[in-house]
C-alpha cells in the first residue's frame, strides 16, 4: 500500500485523529486563519477528503483581536456516544479553551463551550470509567495537568492537578491519552516543535496516572538525524485497518543543503506502531511524494467560495471575496498584506515546488497575488491600473521590510506569475538554499521577469509563525477582478510543468 506522506501536505500541524465506525477523521490547527480547524476524512488512512471545518463562523474562535501566532492551536478530535467532539484554545485571546460538538463531522458545529479552568494549551478529551470528562493540556509554563470538566457548561469539577513532568527534554505538551489493554498511556510531545522535537509516553492503571514512563523514550525522534522529515512531534495514536496501531505527528521537510528551511510549515505525517513490551514504537518517517497537480479554478464558477481550499485571514473567505460575472472580486479597504485583517484569500501550497498563476484586472484598484507566512514575511505581485497602464509590483516583505520591482504593461488584465522551485540535492550555492522564487507578470504581449531570490527567508524556521506558506489573491484598493487560477505542484526535482514562454526583460527595482 502506498501511503503518501505528508498525508495531508503544506500547513496542517498538530494532527489528531478518531477512528468512528471504520471511518478515520483527522483535525488540524489553523491558528489566524478562518474557516478554522479543517476536518479531513478517510477510511483507509491512504486517501483523505476535506469533509468540512469545525470554525466556520467567526464568533466561534473570536480571532479579531487575536496577534499572530494566536489563534486555533492544537485541537483534539474524539468521539462518544453519537457526538463528535473537538477541543482547543484560541491562544493570546480570544476564546481560551473552547469544546465543539457535532452529531456530523462535516459539521455544522455548534457555537462552543469556554472552559475557563484550563489555562494551557493543546487540550485532550478522554473519559474515565464512571464517564467523567477529563481534560489533559500542556500549563504556561509546562509541565502536562489535568481537571475533570462537566462539558456541557464548561465548570471544572476540581482543581487543575499536575499530571506529568514529562522525561526532561524541554517543553512536554500536546498529551493525548488512550487505553490500551489494562493500561493508559499518556503520549506527549516534548524538545519544543523545532529539530529538538519528540515523541514519548508514559503509562499507568488510570487516565489520572500514576505514571511509568517508557523506559526507552523517545518513541520517535528525528533530532539529530539525516532524515528528511524533520521535528517529528505533537503525535497522536489510532488504530489501522487491519488492527494495527498508527501514529499521526507533525514534521517539516526542510530543503537544501543542510536541510535548513521548510517553506511549506509544518505538515501532517502517519507513521506505522508496533508494540515492543507494551510500548508503542513508531519508525522514523519516510516522505512519499505527493502526486503531482495541476489544477485550473474557474474562479467564475457561482460555487467557486464553497471549495473548502479556501483560507482567509481572522475573517471568512465568503466575507472577503465575492463571485462577479467574470471572476471573483476582491475589494480592497486600505489595509495591506502587513495588517492583521488583509483582504486576502488563499490556498494552502501543497508541493515543495510549485507554480500558480492567475489572471487580474485591476482596472478599479489594486491587488494581485501573494504568498503568505504571516503579517512580516510575504512576497506578492501586484497590479494597478488607470486605464492607460496596468503597473505590475514584484514585493517582497522580510521582518517588515519591504523591496519592490516594477513595470508597465498596456492597459487591461494581466497575469502575474510565481514560480516557487526547490533547490537541487546535495550542495547548492547558499544563495539558493531555500530554492528559487521567480516573480514575473504576462501581458501585453510580453512575459517580464520581475525579481528572483532565495525562498529561506519564507520558511517556517524564519517566519515562526507556527503555520506555512498561503497562495492567494488580495486588495488593498478599490475592486480587483480575479479569473483562471492555475496551480501546478510536485515534489520531484523539476519545474512543475514549464509554459516555454521566456522572459524578455527584467523590470527595474525600487526600493522601499
Ligand atoms: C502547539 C504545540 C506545538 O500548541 O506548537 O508542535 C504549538 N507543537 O503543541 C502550535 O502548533
Amino acid at each position: 500500500m502506498h501511503t503518501p506522506n505528508p498525508l495531508l501536505p503544506g500547513f496542517n500541524p498538530d494532527p489528531s485523529i478518531v477512528l468512528v465506525d471504520g471511518v478515520y477523521y483527522l483535525v488540524t490547527s489553523t491558528f489566524e486563519y478562518l474557516p478554522g480547524l479543517p476536518v479531513h476524512r478517510s477510511t483507509d488512512l491512504v486517501h483523505w477528503e476535506p469533509i468540512g471545518n469545525v470554525a466556520t463562523r467567526p464568533e466561534q474562535l473570536d480571532l479579531g483581536s487575536v496577534p499572530t501566532p494566536g489563534g486555533a492551536w492544537a485541537p483534539t478530535i474524539r468521539h462518544r456516544d453519537g457526538i463528535f467532539y473537538v477541543i482547543v484554545t484560541v491562544m493570546l485571546g480570544g476564546r481560551g479553551c473552547v469544546v465543539f460538538t457535532a452529531t456530523d463531522p462535516a459539521g455544522p458545529w455548534d457555537d462552543g463551550t469556554p472552559i475557563p479552568a484550563v489555562t494551557g494549551i493543546d487540550p485532550d478529551l478522554a473519559w474515565d470509567d464512571d464517564g467523567t470528562a477529563l481534560v489533559t493540556f500542556a500549563g504556561f509554563p509546562h509541565p502536562i495537568r489535568q481537571v475533570r470538566v462537566d462539558l456541557a457548561t464548561g465548570e471544572a469539577l476540581e482543581e487543575v492537578r499536575t499530571l506529568w513532568e514529562g522525561t526532561g527534554r524541554y517543553a512536554p505538551e500536546g498529551p493525548h491519552l488512550h487505553r490500551r489493554g489494562e493500561h493508559w498511556y499518556l503520549l506527549v510531545a516534548e524538545g519544543g516543535t523545532d529539530r529538538g522535537h519528540a515523541v514519548s509516553i508514559a503509562r499507568g492503571p488510570s487516565p489520572a496516572g500514576p505514571w511509568e514512563a517508557d523506559p526507552d523514550n523517545p518513541v520517535v525522534t528525528a533530532s539529530g538525524t539525516e532524515n528528511p522529515v524533520q521535528n517529528l512531534g505533537h503525535a497522536d495514536l489510532v488504530e489501522t485497518p487491519d488492527g494495527g496501531t498508527a501514529m499521526v505527528l507533525l514534521g517539516v521537510r526542510p530543503v537544501g543543503f543542510g536541510h535548513a528551511f521548510s517553506p511549506l510549515g509544518r505538515e501532517a505525517f502517519l507513521s506505522p506502531v508496533r508494540w515492543v513490551d507494551g510500548w508503542p514504537r513508531a519508525a522514523l518517517v519516510t516522505p512519499a511524494p505527493t502526486p503531482d497537480e495541476d489544477v485550473t479554478l474557474d474562479l467564475a464558477g457561482p460555487a467557486v467560495l464553497t471549495d473548502l481550499g479556501w483560507l482567509s485571514v481572522r475573517r471568512t473567505p465568503s466575507e472577503v471575496a465575492a463571485v462577479g460575472d467574470d471572476g471573483l472580486v476582491l475589494a480592497g479597504d486600505g489595509r495591506d498584506l502587513d495588517d492583521a485583517v488583509p483582504c486576502f484569500l488563499g490556498r494552502r501550497q501543497r508541493h515543495l515546488s510549485a507554480t500558480v498563476s492567475v489572471r487580474v484586472d485591476a482596472s478599479g484598484g489594486r491587488g494581485g497575488l501573494a504568498a503568505r507566512h504571516d503579517e512580516m514575511h510575504w512576497f506578492a505581485l501586484e497590479a494597478r491600473g488607470d486605464g492607460a497602464v496596468t503597473r505590475v509590483t514584484a514585493r517582497a516583505a522580510l521582518a517588515g521590510i519591504e523591496q519592490t520591482w516594477s513595470v508597465d504593461l498596456g492597459p487591461g488584465e494581466v497575469e502575474l506569475r510565481m514560480n516557487l522551485l526547490r533547490p537541487p540535492h546535495g550542495f547548492v550555492p547558499a544563495a539558493a538554499g531555500g530554492g528559487t522564487v521567480t516573480l514575473s507578470a504576462v501581458g501585453d504581449g510580453r512575459h517580464v521577469r520581475l525579481a528572483e531570490f532565495d525562498g529561506r527567508y519564507w520558511s517556517f524556521e524564519v517566519a515562526k509563525s507556527f503555520t506555512g506558506r498561503v497562495l492567494g489573491l488580495y486588495a488593498v484598493e478599490g475592486r480587483v477582478r480575479f479569473s483562471e487560477l492555475r496551480y501546478r505542484g510536485t515534489d520531484g526535482p523539476g519545474e512543475p510543468g514549464a509554459r516555454g514562454d521566456e522572459p524578455v526583460r527584467t523590470g527595474t527595482s525600487g526600493g522601499g
